[in-house]
């Protein structure tokens, strides 16, 4: 295994040197050269590589290749209102179908079992990302993508569905639907592949027991490729990760040293084939830690833990990234409002939900009713429009939002995670 990353990662270095001038600025100004790499060892030498570098150099800055190499785009939410934007070359596409199918093997999904694709499809590597996948392993796809649960069981009944890829948020949402409708007993369902959200050990068994089938978690994301990065065999003792196409680090956030096998740390990842967006040393912010130890089912490769949460201030509301910054600078552009406001996240039935308290502006707040109705409306809407999601605002008197003197508290995360 380190013989191959290492000649991935040489070939990686050389690629990106040649190809992105980002990268070569880097490694120029640190006094770098792609000879200077010679095996996998030496990657503590490279730069780390960070979302506000793709921010920055938005939308194909960092892209390896020339654009008609590039065969598909996808993106991930923001806090500017930028999107991060990542791109695959044809080559890219077929590792990420070979990553996903292994996934998909490893649940124990194969060729004959009919899978539902029930994550988002569109720029979200959700959707397609697993569609591909389960292509690739020539299981029967149902592309559902979200939206319609009533017909995706209707469907999962009709068609004897036996696996299912979504958000564990909305498969407990599924499982709800299905025991309202009388219909646990009647669908064939054995596997579920959930990921893109964090989720507990206690909501993985929990899924298990409501809908008699086995759960894996499924970990990835948009800047390093979308779903399949790592997942979880049927011990569910970690997540195995793809070392032969993705280089794990655990490194301290503070001190961005390596930490020692089984200590908790940020999870950083090179890539090592990726053509149109190969990315050195990313920090994903994901929290987790690893362990180099065989597993149960005979797999040696690494596995990393299950998501701790991340190092920075992201939320994922049923499967949408958001930041507080985003409804910051939503609140900014409306002008009666001031940019005190507090998010409360629940999850209420199985499902999430966003609340804004917002504070008026004094000479704003007035006492007709009718008049905050419409600005309740009018906020609630441009919220919505700049995060995706439907929020519930309501409007409080100025000066009524705690303030603080060091950082401020603007999310209040009420979902029990335990
Ligand atoms: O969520 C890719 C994906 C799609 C993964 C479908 C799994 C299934 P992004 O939208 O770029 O990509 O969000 C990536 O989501 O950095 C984590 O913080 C979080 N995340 C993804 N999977 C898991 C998981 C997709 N299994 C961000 N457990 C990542 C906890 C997860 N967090």
């Amino acid at each position: 295994m380190s013989a191959l990353q290492s000649a991935r990662l040489v070939k990686t270095v050389n690629h990106v040197y040649h190809n992105v001038e980002f990268y070569r600025n880097k490694m120029q100004k640190i006094g770098l050269e792609p000879g200077d790499i010679k095996g996998i060892e030496d990657i503590t030498k490279l730069p780390y590589t960070t979302k506000d570098d793709l921010r920055d150099n938005y939308p194909f800055g960092l892209f390896a290749v020339p654009q008609s190499e590039v065969v598909r785009i996808h993106a991930s939410s923001g806090t500017t209102g930028k999107a991060t934007i990542v791109g695959y070359t044809r080559r890219d596409i077929e590792i990420w179908s070979e990553c996903v199918a292994r996934v998909l093997t490893m649940a124990g999904i194969h060729k004959n079992d009919i899978i539902q694709i029930a994550y988002g499809y569109g720029l979200f590597t959700g959707g397609l990302g697993a569609h591909y996948g389960a292509e690739n392993l020539g299981a029967t796809v149902v592309p559902m993508s979200t939206g319609n649960t009533k017909k995706l069981v209707t469907m999962m009944e009709d068609f004897g569905v036996n696996a299912i890829a979504c958000t564990p948020s909305y498969l407990l949402h599924i499982a709800e639907t299905l025991e309202e409708m009388n219909k646990i007993d009647k669908i064939q369902l054995k596997a579920a592949i959930c990921g893109a959200e964090p989720w507990t050990e206690n909501m993985r068994k929990e899924i298990e027991e409501r809908l008699h089938i086995s759960a894996h978690d499924i970990y990835g994301l948009s800047e390093i490729m979308g779903p399949g990065v790592a997942a979880d065999c049927s011990y569910h003792k970690g997540l195995h990760i793809w070392e032969d196409y993705f280089m794990p680090e655990i490194i301290s956030p503070e001190t961005l040293q390596p930490v020692a096998e089984g200590e908790l740390g940020e999870l950083a990842i090179t890539t090592l084939t990726k053509e149109a967006l190969p990315l050195l040393r990313y920090r994903t912010k994901d929290l987790t830690s690893i362990s180099y130890e065989k597993c149960e089912c005979g797999r040696t490769s690494a596995r990393i833990s299950r998501f701790k949460g991340r190092s920075d201030d992201m939320l994922i509301i049923r499967g949408v990234n958001v930041f507080p910054s985003q409804i910051e600078s939503a609140l900014l552009e409306i002008g009666e409002t001031t940019p005190h406001y507090l998010m409360i996240v629940d999850r209420v039935n199985n499902h999430d939900t966003l609340e804004v308290l917002v504070e008026v502006e004094e000479r704003f707040f007035s006492d007709e009713i009718k008049q905050l109705e419409g600005l309740t409306k009018k906020i609630a809407h441009v919220i919505q429009q700049a995060i995706g999601l439907a929020v519930k605002v309501k409007l409080v008197e100025p000066r009524t939002l705690e303030r603080s003197e060091g950082k401020a508290k603007r999310v209040i995360d009420k979902r029990q995670l335990i």
